[in-house]
């Protein structure tokens, strides 16, 4: 198999390690900036087939990464299932919010979703027609816990507040919304696949923010469902989880989840992750992406230090978490380039 990641997946220890980047499609290239203003707004680039797939292909030509992302967002699942959502330039997503019972019931059944994403699962399609041959297409979704915090707040917050005081206030009420995520992000997922995604990861960017049994019960809990389901649907599908800043929660992920691996945040030490996670499977990440700003000598030590600490063990070399729109597309060259000579 000439696919890097594909292997990597599979649990093979390799030289080099594969490379992609979160958010390589983005606002730090020129060319993204010039195609998302002929789209307009950013929902009308993720809902624009062509459109879409000419940004997720854009950072592979330009940089020769090992797999494509595609290029859509974890917000569009709230909009499918019928909250409202817009996006305010220069502060970020807005939406409905979900105070009680009344507005949780306004929500539409998850069978309806596919009206509002078909143009989601055209892109993927375009994509595994016109990707390389050695270039997979990753899929991908928020993780239920993570999609709830802005579908209760409207937006997106530094502590999560309103999902939390929802749990506390309601607790019947926030896990029918999980549920109801979660078998959102079950079909929306399967249909990916369907249309021809070679792997799928599913983000949990507040992850970090679940403690003790709610960390089991909102983040484990639905992560492990929609593995499963998938792979009962999709068998051998590789899936990658991220549950942003775990901590020593990260241990055992793999096994709780039935994840193939662990995406990790640039909280943990390469070496600490080499020693407790990437024992039960691949790991991926996790260079801070502040370096892919300020460049130099620090950015190639890093990436060849976080190459060498996983190179034991299967390892998908990605940063911690997304590139910044302040990001040099030239640093990103150079993070390539010291990550394959390492
Ligand atoms: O103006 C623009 O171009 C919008 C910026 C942008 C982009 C490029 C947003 C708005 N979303 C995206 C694309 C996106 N989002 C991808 C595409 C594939 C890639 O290149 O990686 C992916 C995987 C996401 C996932 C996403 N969206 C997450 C999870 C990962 C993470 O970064 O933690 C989250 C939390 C979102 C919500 C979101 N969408 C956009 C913004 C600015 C935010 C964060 C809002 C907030 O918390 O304040």
């Amino acid at each position: 198999m000439t696919k890097l990641l594909m292997r990597a997946l599979a649990g093979e220890t390799l030289p080099t390690p594969p490379i992609w980047m979160m958010r390589q499609a983005g606002r730090y290239l020129p060319e993204y900036r010039a195609t998302r203003e002929k789209a307009g707004d950013f929902l009308s680039l993720c809902y624009t087939p062509e459109l879409a797939a000419e940004v997720t292909l854009q950072p592979i030509r330009r940089f020769g990464f090992d797999a494509a992302i595609l290029f859509a967002d974890i917000l569009l699942v709230p909009q499918a299932l019928g909250a409202d959502l817009w996006f305010v330039k220069g502060e970020g997503p807005r939406l409905s919010t979900i105070d009680g019972q009344a507005d949780f019931d306004k929500l539409g059944p998850v069978d309806e979703i596919h009206e509002t994403l078909g143009p989601i699962y055209e892109t993927v399609s375009i994509l595994s027609r016109e990707l390389p041959e050695d270039v997979p297409l990753i899929g991908f979704a928020g993780a239920p816990w993570t999609v709830a915090t802005y579908m209760i707040a409207g937006r997106g917050t530094p502590d999560q507040g309103p999902a939390h005081a929802l749990k506390a206030e309601n607790r019947e009420l926030f896990a029918a919304l999980i549920d109801r995520i979660t078998e959102a992000t079950i079909e929306y997922l399967s249909r990916q696949v369907a249309a021809g995604a070679e792997c799928v990861k599913i983000f949990d960017s507040w992850a970090g923010s679940l403690q003790g049994h709610d960390f089991d019960e909102f983040c484990i809990g639905p992560i492990a469902r929609i593995i499963a389901e998938l792979k009962e649907r999709h068998p051998g599908i590789p899936v990658i989880a991220f549950p942003r800043e775990a901590g020593d929660r990260y241990i055992g992920f793999h096994k709780a989840t039935g994840a193939d691996c662990v995406a990790l945040d640039n909280s943990v030490s390469a070496e600490w992750a080499a020693k407790y996670v990437q024992v039960d499977g691949c790991v991926q990440g996790n260079m801070d992406p502040r370096h892919m700003v300020t460049g130099g000598q620090a950015l190639v030590d890093e990436a060849q230090a976080i190459t060498r600490a996983l190179r034991g063990g299967p390892h998908i070399f990605n940063l911690g978490h997304g590139i910044t729109p302040d990001a040099d597309p030239d640093n990103v060259a150079k993070m390539i380039e010291a990550v394959r000579s390492a």
